[in-house]
């Protein structure tokens, strides 16, 4: 069976998120809220296209991808940098490179047990977040 990331989860942990927005340049005001977010993500996977929304109170960020097909990203609301976005699949991680910019910029996800799983990356900084099932 084919890992299947589908749901909508609710962060639960979120390590050095203050390191990774620093890397990106997010302002002080800004990243003092976003600290104090609880995102929810709701996933919607069908085979390799991929539909992820993550929502707050304060922003939100919609990203839809198919595996293995470049595409441009704006990263609108969050630093708005764009950059040359690919997904692909590493055994049952998805793995993202988010050329552009920033040096060493991606993230992944896959998933522990019923947990979900991100790590996001920025030039020398990782964050690690973990979402549970809604
Ligand atoms: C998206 C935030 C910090 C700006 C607001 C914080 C709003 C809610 O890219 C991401 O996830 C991937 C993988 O699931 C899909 O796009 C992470 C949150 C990163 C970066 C920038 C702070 C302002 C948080 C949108």
């Amino acid at each position: 069976m084919p890992v299947d990331f589908s749901g909508t989860w609710i962060l639960f942990s979120n390590d050095n998120f203050e390191g990774y927005m620093v890397a990106l340049g997010i302002d002080f005001a800004t990243r003092k809220i976003a600290k104090m977010l609880k995102p929810q993500k709701v996933i919607k996977q069908d085979g390799d296209s991929f539909y992820i929304h993550t929502t707050s109170t304060f922003r939100d960020y919609l990203l839809q991808f198919k595996v293995g097909e470049e595409f441009e990203e704006d990263n609108k609301g969050l630093d708005n940098r764009k950059c040359k976005s690919l997904v692909t699949w590493e055994n049952d991680r998805l793995v993202c490179i988010q050329t552009g910019e920033k040096k060493n910029r991606g993230w992944t996800h896959w998933l522990e047990g019923d947990d979900l799983h991100l790590e996001l990356r920025c030039e020398n900084q990782v964050c690690k977040q973990v979402f549970k099932r809604a």
